[in-house]
């Protein structure tokens, strides 16, 4: 993002058109990032609680004042019977910098002996589905998309949610591949395609079993490749071969000739490029579902030529020294708590959690009154008395009316960090620009000053934002050879030391224990969990919850609204409009509940509810509501959103969120 400053003011925020992969432009929520940035609504002072916790009733005080309330009570909280493991972070990706998201604030955790958060919300199930098949969450470069014949969009909203890969979408379909959407939603991006698969709910991993049993049926397979560079081909053999399209017809909804026809054309692609994103994982079995899928191009040897394989994420191939910058050797051995569970922790820690209540707070970078599962649970525990509660953040968001000190921090164009990408293999610099705006502190800064104040003196905390970047470059990794601040200095991104595209399981070299794609997983079998790749379906579908289906028949999917970001921007004006939070609905679904389009409706199940306007139209398979997120609840007339209704249930694998495995019904409000 380059950004044009006259007279310490940011004037205008654009594309890097010498960027290989952003090409010149920035996504619709991004190109937006003034109207954020000087908001009359930013927070400028630090602020104290003087309503009812929910409120919103704060006033101002100075930083002191701020860091001596919390550095006094986080130090009565650790000394106390609990000990400091009574202290929770929270944090995800309000920024994904590593430096104002995993540095200093870990440090400052872990030097503190606090509770660790596993941070699951977004990635964990997919990220471990990778693992367990090609031994790390890093897939085909989207720059080799190009030169890839057929192209899968496979749970994911492209134009939306990862605009900067469609341009090389559009190269592939001019050079004459054909691009398939395969969601329940005919989302912008299936829209856009040669063809839109309708596919039920969370039963990916029947629809990639089945294309490999006529894989095989067919001999479309790659045998050479199989036999060097792959674990299990004949157990996988006996495994789809009762994988027939029939059977998964029945359960993805998908008829059996498509699929058929489906994996023959896979079967025959040269380069066929699966751009799998974390949609289908947010599901009770998105771990296997993701780890079936990885298995295709193995099958194929798509590995081996540019625009072939899957990819769901780039993350891994970066390699900046995140060790030196966490420094987990400071924290003593403490219990862990899964973020995607926040409500049970904070409410019933006996129930599951373990160890001592959660009796302080820090949350940064996140708002989890808006975006966590059944809000229900989240805010009953963020309204106990007992719990002290600081939020570091730019707005006033749903999670800062709950705080009891609220903390004004620095956006993107404000302050230093370096980022990873996980859909491209350039590592980039975020310089800042402008001066902060009011008060506002970096987090790193905030979390140093909290360390001074309550007396950590580990050398660690002196060191500045540029040090810190520093450390997060210093690392023998052959991959980030070249990726230096002086390099990153010059132009803001660099290339990390791969070919360009970057094929990285062209010749095998899986990072899996063989070292081969592993079909047949000795890691998964010690789990406990089936060794080959299986259909494992969703808690909440029909077939598996019948009495609950009886009563909520609906599968709910909250995914992104296009001009959202979570629950970023959402209270940007240019960005929300006058819109409210909607329902897409089936024409038939609408139709026998007496539903019409612009009616106001409510969504229930029995973990809660809220209110939406319904839009009817045959762009959601039928079974299934699309609620486009993640509203603030305070820009909803009732107070609530998408995420009253969802579950704090966890996938098969990395303990990841299920937002959409969730049955709801719909009725009209009246
Ligand atoms: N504009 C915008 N861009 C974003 C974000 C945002 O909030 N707004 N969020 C960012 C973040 S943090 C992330 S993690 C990514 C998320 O972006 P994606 O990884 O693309 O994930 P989702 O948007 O959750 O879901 C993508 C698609 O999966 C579909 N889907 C849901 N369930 C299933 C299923 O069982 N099978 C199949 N095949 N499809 C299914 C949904 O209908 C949706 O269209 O986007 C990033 N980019
Ligand atoms: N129903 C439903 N729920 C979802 C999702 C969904 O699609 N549907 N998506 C899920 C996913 S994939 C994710 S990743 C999570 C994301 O959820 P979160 O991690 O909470 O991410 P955001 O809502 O984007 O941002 C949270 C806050 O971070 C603040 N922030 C940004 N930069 C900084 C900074 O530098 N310092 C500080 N202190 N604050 C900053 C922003 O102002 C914002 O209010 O939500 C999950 N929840
Ligand atoms: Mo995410």
């Amino acid at each position: 993002m380059l950004v044009t400053v006259e007279n310490g003011r940011a004037v205008k925020v654009a594309g890097d058109p010498d960027h290989p992969f952003t090409q010149g432009f920035l996504c619709a929520k991004v190109n937006r990032y003034l109207d954020r940035t000087y908001h009359a609504d930013r927070l400028t002072t630090p602020l104290r609680r003087v309503g009812a916790k929910g409120r919103g009733e704060f006033v101002a005080i100075s930083w002191d004042e701020a860091l001596d309330t919390i550095a006094d009570r986080l130090g009565t909280v650790a000394r106390g019977p609990h000990g400091p493991q009574a202290i929770l972070p929270y944090s995800y990706a309000g920024t994904m910098g590593l430096l104002q998201g995993q540095s200093m604030d870990r440090r400052f955790f872990h030097a503190l002996g606090a509770s660790k958060l596993d941070r699951t919300i977004c990635s964990t199930a997919g990220t471990e589905g990778m693992r367990m098949t090609v031994g790390a969450n890093m897939g085909a470069d989207g720059e080799g998309l190009p030169q890839s014949d057929f192209v899968l969009l496979w749970g994911t909203n492209t134009l939306t949610s990862n605009p900067h890969l469609w341009p090389f979408v559009l190269e592939a379909r001019k050079n004459g591949a054909m691009v398939i959407a395969i969601d329940p939603i005919r989302t912008r991006t299936a829209e856009q395609c040669d063809e839109w698969i309708p596919i039920r709910p969370g039963t990916d991993a029947a629809l990639a079993l089945a294309m490999m049993h006529v894989l095989f049926a067919e001999r479309l397979h790659d045998a050479d490749y199989l036999a060097r560079y792959t674990l299990g081909e004949m157990e996988l053999r006996a495994r789809v071969a009762e994988w027939s399209p029939q059977r998964a017809a029945g359960i993805t909804g998908i008829p059996a000739e498509r699929i058929a026809e489906l994996g023959r054309q896979y079967g025959r692609a040269k380069a066929a490029f699966l751009r799998v994103n974390y949609g289908l994982q947010r599901h009770f079995g998105g771990g296997m579902a993701m780890r079936t899928i990885a298995c295709l191009p193995a099958v194929t040897g798509h590995w081996r030529r540019p625009g072939g394989g899957v990819q769901l994420s780039t993350s891994i191939g970066h390699r900046f020294n995140l060790a030196a910058l966490v420094r987990e050797d400071l924290s003593p051995p403490v219990r862990t708590i899964n973020m995607s569970r926040l409500g049970e922790a904070l409410t019933r820690p006996d129930a599951g959690v373990g160890g001592p209540p959660v009796q302080a707070m820090v949350v940064y970078n996140s708002n989890p009154a808006a975006i966590a599962p059944d809000l229900g649970a989240v805010r009953r525990g963020l309204g106990r008395e007992d719990l002290f509660t600081v939020v570091l953040e730019h707005f006033q968001t749903d999670t800062a009316d709950w705080a009891d000190i609220v903390l004004p921090a620095t956006t993107q164009l404000e302050h230093w960090d370096v980022h990873l990408a996980y859909g491209h293999y350039q590592a980039t610099l975020n310089r800042p620009s402008i001066a902060p705006i009011g008060e506002a502190l970096p987090n790193t800064e905030i979390f140093r000053r909290l360390a001074a104040r309550m007396g950590l003196d580990d050398p660690c905390f002196a060191d500045d934002d540029l040090a810190l970047i520093r450390q997060s470059l210093d690392t023998p990794h052959e991959r980030m050879k070249g990726v230096t601040l002086e390099a990153l200095l010059a132009r803001g991104w660099v290339r990390l030391n791969v070919p360009r595209p970057f094929l990285p399981y062209a010749e095998g070299n899986f990072p899996t224990p063989s070292g081969k794609c592993e079909f047949y997983s000795e890691r998964l079998e010690r789990m406990g969990i089936d060794p080959l790749p299986t259909y494992t379906p969703p808690r909440e579908l029909p077939e598996t919850a019948p009495q609950l289906a009886a009563r909520f028949p609906l599968v709910l999917i909250s995914s992104p609204r296009h001009k959202f970001l979570n629950s970023t921007f959402v209270n940007v004006k240019a960005l929300r409009g006058n819109a409210e939070p909607e329902c897409q609905l089936h024409p038939a679904d609408a139709a026998h509940r007496g539903i019409t389009d612009g009616m106001r409706v409510v969504v229930h199940n029995d973990r809660g509810h809220f209110t939406a306007v319904a839009r009817v139209g045959d762009s959601v398979r039928e079974g299934v509501a699309w609620a486009p997120s993640v509203w603030w609840t305070k820009l909803a007339k009732d107070g609530r959103n998408a995420n009253d209704t969802t579950s704090q249930g966890v996938t098969d694998l990395g303990g990841g969120a299920t937002f959409y495995d969730n049955l709801v019904e719909v009725l009209p409000a009246d």
